[in-house]
Parts: C-alpha cells; sequence; structure tokens
C-alpha cells in the first residue's frame, strides 16, 4: 500500500476517533447534566440553585398560622414516674429530673412498642383541627431517634421492638393528606459520649464542655439531619432546641442554618439553630442578627407583634410537652381558641403540641380539644388561616386578623346593647356581616364621631367563645392611632403597650416581670402617646419606669399641650424593679385630642429607662 494512502487512511481514522471521542463527551455531559440535583445550594452541576427569597421561603409558613407540635419518645413509657414514684417538671425530661443513668434510661428503648399507632389517624386529627403542618420530634434532648438512622443504632428500627420507621410512615400520611411534615430537632443530646452523655446527670449546667462536641456535631448531628432532610423531606421546617447548652455558639449556629439551607434551599429553620431565642422572644428589632426564619416565643404570647419579625408561640394544652399520665391540667377550649385568635391578630403561628402515650395515642383529651377547635375553624377558619395582623392597637372586646378587603372582628366579649363599636376606622364600609351566616344577610352600620364605626349586631352571640363579624371595607385597612381617655375620676394612664415608638431598637416587651417600653439603647427614640382631654385645666404628671443601678442619669423631657417637664432617671434597683416619680403639674387650656411625648435629652449610661407608664391625673 503506497504511502499516500496509508497516510490517508491514518488521517482518516483519526478524525473518526476524534468525532466519536467529542460526541462521547457532549453524550456524557448531557447524560450527567440530566441526572443533575440540585438538591444543594448549588447545584451538582456546579452552578448556583436560585434561592427562594425568604418572603417565598415563609409564604405557606405565613398562610398556615396554626400547626401540631407532637412530643414523642422513650418518656412516654415512664409517662412521669420512675421507681413508683411521681416526678415533677415536664415529661420528657424525665431522664434528667429523676437522674436516670444513661444505662438505666436506654433500656426503655426495649419497652417502647407503640402498636397503635397510626399515622394516617395523627395527621386526620391535625387536618380536620386546622392545623396546616406538624412539628415532631425527631429525637429529643435524650437522644433516641424516631427514625431508621444509618449513623446510630439507638433508634426505632434498631432498639426498639417496634422496628417501623415511624418518620417514614409520618411523612407518607402527611404528603397523602397534604399537611407540611416538619421535624424538631435536639442540638444537645444526654446519650451521645461526644456530646452531654459524660456529664450526666448535670446534662450542661455544670458549666463544662465536651471537648469533642464538635466531633458529634461534624460526624452525628449533621450526618443525621442529612438524613432527615433527604430520605423524609422535603421538609416545612427544621425547628431545633437543646441550643442553650455550653458547647453551643451562634456562630454554630449560623453555619448549620447555612449548612441545613445547602440541603434544602427553601426550607424554614427556627431561631434555636443558634442563640437568638432569647431575643426573639423578646422581639427586639436589634435581635434580627440572630439565624433562624422565625421567633419561637414558648408558653408565652407577645403582648404586641413586631412587623417584620416572623414568631411562632408553641405551647402545650396541659403543662407537659412529653405525655405524663396524671398531668390533668388541661387548657379550656375557649383558652385555646383565644390564644389562637390572639396569635393570629398579632400575624404571627400557633404551635399546639400533643404529647402521644407509649401506645402511640394522642390523649382523649387533647382529641377532644383539638375536635372543638376543628369545629370551630370549620365555619370560621378563613379569618385565621391566610390573615395579616391587626390595623389596630388593643380592642376592648377581642381581637381582629385581615384578608384584603376584609377586617375579621373577633368578639369574644359581645355587646350587651347591640352596638359594637370599632374606633379608630376611617375606611368606607362596604358591608358587614357574621361569618357564620351562610347567607350574610348585612348588618347595620353607622359612622360616629370622627372615626368609630358603630355595627348593630344580635343580642346574643353566635359563637360563646368566639364569634366573628367580617367588615367588609374599601382600601387598605386606614385606622387612627386611639386616644387615651380619661378614667371615671377624671385620670388618664398612658400604658406602655399603647405607645406608639419612634426609632429602631426601642420595643415593647412583656413577660417575666415586664410590661414596658424597653431595649431603650438609643436616645433618638422616643414615644408618645395620642390623648383625649375631655376637661380642661391643671394636670399632676406622674412617671413609672425601673432602672437598674448603673444606668441611671438619663435626662427626659416630658412634653404635653404645649408645656415641658424635665426629669432624670433615678436608679430603682433592676429593670423590673417599677417606681413611680411625680414630675409636675402641666396645664391644659382646652379639650380635645393632643400628644403626650417622653423623649430623651441624654443618655449616659448605655440606656435610658423601662418606662411602664404616664399617668395625668386632675390636679386640685
Ligand atoms: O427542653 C425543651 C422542652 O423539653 C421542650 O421540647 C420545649 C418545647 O419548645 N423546648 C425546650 C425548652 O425550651
Amino acid at each position: 500500500m503506497d504511502k499516500e494512502r496509508i497516510l490517508l487512511r491514518s488521517i482518516i481514522s483519526i478524525r473518526t476517533y476524534v468525532l466519536l471521542a467529542a460526541f462521547a463527551a457532549v453524550l456524557a455531559v448531557l447524560l450527567f447534566s440530566a441526572g443533575c440535583k440540585s438538591t444543594h445550594a448549588k447545584s451538582a452541576c456546579g452552578e448556583p440553585v436560585k434561592q427562594a427569597s425568604k418572603d417565598e421561603r415563609m409564604h405557606w409558613w405565613r398562610e398556615a398560622r396554626f400547626g401540631m407540635f407532637i412530643h414523642w419518645g422513650l418518656y412516654a413509657v415512664p409517662a412521669g414516674e420512675w421507681n413508683g414514684k411521681r416526678i415533677g417538671g415536664i415529661g420528657e425530661w424525665i431522664m434528667n429530673s429523676a437522674q436516670i443513668p444513661v444505662v438505666e434510661y436506654e433500656k426503655l428503648a426495649g419497652q417502647f412498642n407503640p402498636v397503635k399507632f397510626d399515622a394516617d389517624e395523627w395527621v386526620r386529627i391535625a387536618k380536620n383541627a386546622g392545623m396546616k403542618y406538624i412539628v415532631i420530634t425527631s429525637k429529643h434532648h435524650d437522644g433516641f431517634c424516631l427514625w431508621d438512622s444509618k449513623v446510630s443504632k439507638y433508634d426505632i428500627m434498631d432498639a426498639s421492638p417496634f422496628k417501623r420507621d415511624i418518620l417514614k410512615e409520618l411523612a407518607v400520611a402527611c404528603k397523602k393528606q397534604g399537611i407540611r411534615l416538619c421535624f424538631y430537632h435536639s442540638i444537645m443530646d444526654w446519650h451521645h459520649p461526644d456530646a452531654q452523655a459524660p456529664f450526666y446527670p448535670n446534662y450542661n449546667d455544670g458549666g463544662k464542655s465536651n471537648p469533642n462536641f464538635a466531633r458529634y456535631a461534624e460526624t452525628y448531628m449533621k450526618p443525621q439531619l442529612k438524613e432527615l432532610v433527604e430520605n423524609y423531606g422535603p421538609l416545612g421546617v427544621l425547628w431545633f432546641d437543646g441550643e442553650w447548652i455550653r458547647d453551643w455558639t451562634e456562630p454554630q449556629g449560623k453555619a448549620l442554618y447555612e449548612y441545613v439551607r445547602g440541603l434544602q434551599p427553601d426550607i424554614l429553620i427556627n431561631n434555636r439553630v443558634g442563640k437568638g431565642r432569647k431575643g426573639m422572644e423578646g422581639l427586639s428589632k436589634g435581635d434580627q442578627e440572630y439565624a433562624g426564619d422565625f421567633g419561637t416565643p414558648e408558653q408565652q404570647i407577645p403582648a404586641k407583634g413586631l412587623p417584620g419579625v416572623d414568631w411562632e408561640s408553641c405551647m402545650t394544652m396541659n403543662d407537659t410537652w412529653g405525655y405524663k399520665s396524671y398531668d390533668n391540667n388541661w387548657k379550656s377550649v375557649e383558652d385555646l381558641l383565644h390564644n389562637l385568635a390572639d396569635i393570629a391578630s398579632k400575624g404571627d403561628n400557633f404551635l399546639l403540641n400533643v404529647g402521644p402515650t407509649a401506645e402511640g395515642l394522642i390523649p382523649a383529651a387533647s382529641i377532644e380539644r383539638l375536635a372543638a377547635i376543628g369545629a370551630w375553624m370549620k365555619i370560621n377558619g378563613e379569618s385565621i388561616t391566610g390573615t395579616t395582623a391587626s390595623p389596630f392597637g388593643r380592642v376592648p372586646w377581642g381581637r381582629c386578623t385581615v384578608r384584603p378587603g376584609k377586617l375579621y372582628l373577633h368578639v369574644f366579649d359581645w355587646p350587651r346593647d347591640g352596638s359594637l363599636v370599632v374606633a379608630g376606622l376611617k375606611n368606607k364600609v362596604v358591608k358587614a356581616y357574621l361569618l357564620a351566616d351562610s347567607k350574610r344577610e348585612p348588618l347595620g352600620v353607622r359612622r360616629e364621631g370622627e372615626a368609630d364605626i358603630v355595627i348593630a349586631v344580635p343580642n346574643r352571640a353566635v359563637d360563646p367563645v368566639n364569634t366573628v363579624v367580617v367588615l367588609e371595607i374599601q382600601g387598605e385597612p386606614d385606622v387612627a392611632v386611639p386616644s387615651a381617655v380619661a378614667a371615671a375620676d377624671g385620670s388618664i394612664t398612658l400604658k406602655a403597650i399603647d405607645a406608639i415608638i419612634h426609632g429602631s431598637t426601642t420595643a415593647y416587651e412583656s413577660g417575666n416581670g415586664k410590661d414596658n417600653i424597653g431595649f431603650w439603647t438609643d436616645p433618638a427614640d422616643y414615644v408618645t402617646w395620642n390623648v383625649k382631654i375631655a376637661e380642661p385645666g391643671p394636670y399632676s404628671v406622674e412617671i413609672e419606669y425601673a432602672c437598674t443601678n448603673g444606668s441611671e442619669d438619663s435626662e427626659y423631657i416630658v412634653w404635653l399641650a404645649g408645656n415641658e417637664l424635665a426629669g432624670k432617671v433615678e436608679q430603682t434597683g433592676s429593670w423590673t424593679d417599677f417606681k413611680s416619680f411625680k414630675l409636675g403639674t402641666v396645664r391644659v387650656d382646652k379639650a380635645g385630642g393632643c400628644t403626650l411625648t417622653v423623649k430623651p435629652k441624654t443618655m449616659p449610661k448605655g440606656a435610658v429607662m423601662n418606662l411602664k407608664s404616664v399617668r395625668l391625673a386632675p390636679a386640685k
């Protein structure tokens, strides 16, 4: 064969090879791309996945308004008793409260056989109550796992006779019934040797740290979270807890937040992933730097919502999260329904707990209450689900929630005279009717005074606990800030909860002895109240505040109707020791609306005061 032909054949075979190789490469990329799962903030193919905005992620949660908390685990076996004795405290803490050694407590796994567990039934009970999501303890502080973990043998599949994957059955049932599945997960772990087990029974308050905690976090906790998200998800929320331990820090919390977000970009994560819990319960805007998508006030309802801050009140139905056979201190349906409306009126969520038995049954008393709530929600659910916060301050008869063009007036105290007064509403009212009235027969409505709406309502409430009256209005709610009015003795008490706060850090705080304007660390912040003076004349002015020793000496001014009174903050002992101080007398020359202002002039020591009230009293 001559050289030219050999050369030509060689060239042809090389080109063919190159073409085949190129084709194979393109095919491989196409196949690989097709198989790419964008389960991470960066997809497996390396390009960034579009991160949903916080509002996009939070949308379903903000619509939901109501969820079920489930505390279930080995602690349901002793159910509040140990060695024949009743153990105080919350049921899921019995390992700690009864000082049970780890090796003793572990034996409960062999007794945990909840043969009556029915995931479909649990989800049905939640759904019928009007709940839109379920948060269940995947692992509580005791370390026992309710799913088939490949990272641990201390789980339902390996350590118990039940040998069914509880979380998997719940995931299937939630998907079937359209309920979002969320997992509670404890950072603190009383069973793991690299976590708090070595200190047992002083789980963490001995002030000690485990030098191997980082190993627990990296090689145990994070792989378990990966299992939960990837094998049981997509999840609605990862609800962390047990974050207060000495071994856990806010930077670790922020890193864990990013790790979980990388596993599922649209998942929600609560503020207990780090150290944000304390701040968010105070609902101070200043705590926004903490990791977490929402705050978690526990067994309490913040007195005021805070625009731009999402929070969820979690609450037990009796006094324990985990089942205790003898805890029968059940909250009434009335209290639970009022809590639901109160929380929704602040634009936030209610996470109501059940603690199932060791057999796998939700206690009958819980089922009864959830059924009653469900009956109310069946008629009134649109006044809770998908609503936003009230435009009013406090209303004397109940609460208010909002949908576009509609105000839902939750009337707890039904007016005896047939007139329901809505003070301060400037909008044009299109129609008023009872939400329970399927015909939506219009109720009489008249305007009275500057901005009061009076609705003619039936003499008897439709629902003795909470009757909802719907006000259809034109435009966005437009509400005059209510004015404080005089009591029978002519005095006017301006309370912190009703103050208008002007500033970025100062906030109303309540609970634990507080009912005051607090976090007053910016002297440019000030507060005002609208006041309606019925009787002109002299008024004495008293101010009530608390100021811890060492933070005193801020100078401030009180203005009212052209009068000015000066004051200097004195120490009162602590931030919750409130004392009243007479500031002097002012003269109000004409009746009508005016504004009272309290504004700092100086703040030499870090905070102004915890201001509880200002009181005006007719001076003789
Ligand atoms: O210690 C836990 C407690 O057992 C329960 O789980 C509550 C629910 O929010 N969280 C912790 C206490 O704040």
